[in-house]
């Protein structure tokens, strides 16, 4: 199934806009999930077990599982695995993007081993660097656009006439020719959020940085969706996976997630 109509279903069945990102860190897992085998995997699966009704996509960082060498990898590989018995999209967040033969190395693995529904890639490099990705027609192809970090700065917005987020944002345009395209905007952008979803009115956004980043929820919502109220998928890691680091960190992963939700949906329809 494409991307897309994964992400509409889980949209529509959970009614949720809400993606939770699995960003594993051990020192805030309970020691009881520590003690066993594959805690990684255990912990994703609790969390998992506790929102798949309330979510939109899980969003994956590579980074937090590559550090764990190859015990991690495989732990991202059975969380995966595990999400798609959920039906639920899997956005493996890597910000990969090299010259052609290497994105083509990236993209195998991300999409044939690791089995993500959709990829976050790096555009600075070029067409050449993503067009890998984009031959996967049925996968999800978010393009760093504007981020939430303060370092966004240096170079995205550096130019204040003329963004550079907004050069990415017209070869965005360009690329999709397979509809497979996306782009991440930070929640803690949301001015220039606003004038993107103008720019793209029918593409998803992935929009990180609500939560431990302080990024503004409302705005990020009301200026984030599309004009159904949809396409707009706002990401929290910290906020929801580690709202408790105590035994009952599930149920609270599963409170915080049915707040967020809520919150969200609340200003949905506020266009
Ligand atoms: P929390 O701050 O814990 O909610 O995590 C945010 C997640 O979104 C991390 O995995 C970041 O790497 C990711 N992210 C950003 O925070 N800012 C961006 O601009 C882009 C991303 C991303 O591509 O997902």
């Amino acid at each position: 199934m494409k991307f897309q109509d994964k992400l509409d279903k889980a949209v529509q069945k959970n009614n949720s806009l809400l993606c939770v990102g699995l960003d594993i860190d051990l020192s805030k897992i309970p020691q009881t999930i520590l003690a066993k085998e594959d805690p990684i995997f255990i912990f994703n699966r609790e969390i998992i077990n506790a929102t798949k009704e309330l979510v939109c996509a899980y969003k994956p960082n590579m980074a937090f599982y590559e550090m764990h060498g190859i015990y991690g990898l495989s732990s991202l590989i059975k969380t995966i695995e595990y999400i798609q018995s959920t039906d639920i999209p899997v956005i493996l967040d890597a910000k990969r993007g090299d010259i052609g033969n290497s994105s083509a190395a990236y993209a195998k693995a991300i999409f044939q081993i690791f089995k993500a529904d959709a990829v976050t890639v790096n555009p600075y490099m070029g067409y050449d660097s993503i067009e890998p990705f984009l031959e996967y027609k049925e996968k999800g192809v978010f393009v760093l656009g504007l981020t939430s970090n303060k370092g966004s700065q240096d170079f995205e917005t550096a130019d204040a006439e003329k963004p550079l987020y907004k050069a990415v944002i017209n070869k965005v345009k360009e690329w999709n020719k397979n509809k497979n395209c996306g782009l991440v905007v930070g929640a803690t952008k949301p001015e220039q959020l606003k004038e993107i979803r103008e720019l793209v009115p029918h593409l998803p956004l992935l929009i990180p940085g609500i939560g431990a980043q302080g990024g503004n929820l409302e705005a990020s919502v009301r200026y984030g969706v599309d004009r159904d109220g949809k396409n707009a998928i706002i990401n929290s890691s910290r906020g929801i996976i580690y709202a408790s680091n105590q035994e009952d960190f599930a149920s609270a992963a599963q409170n915080a997630a049915k707040e967020l939700r809520e919150a969200i949906n609340q200003n949905r329809f506020m266009k």
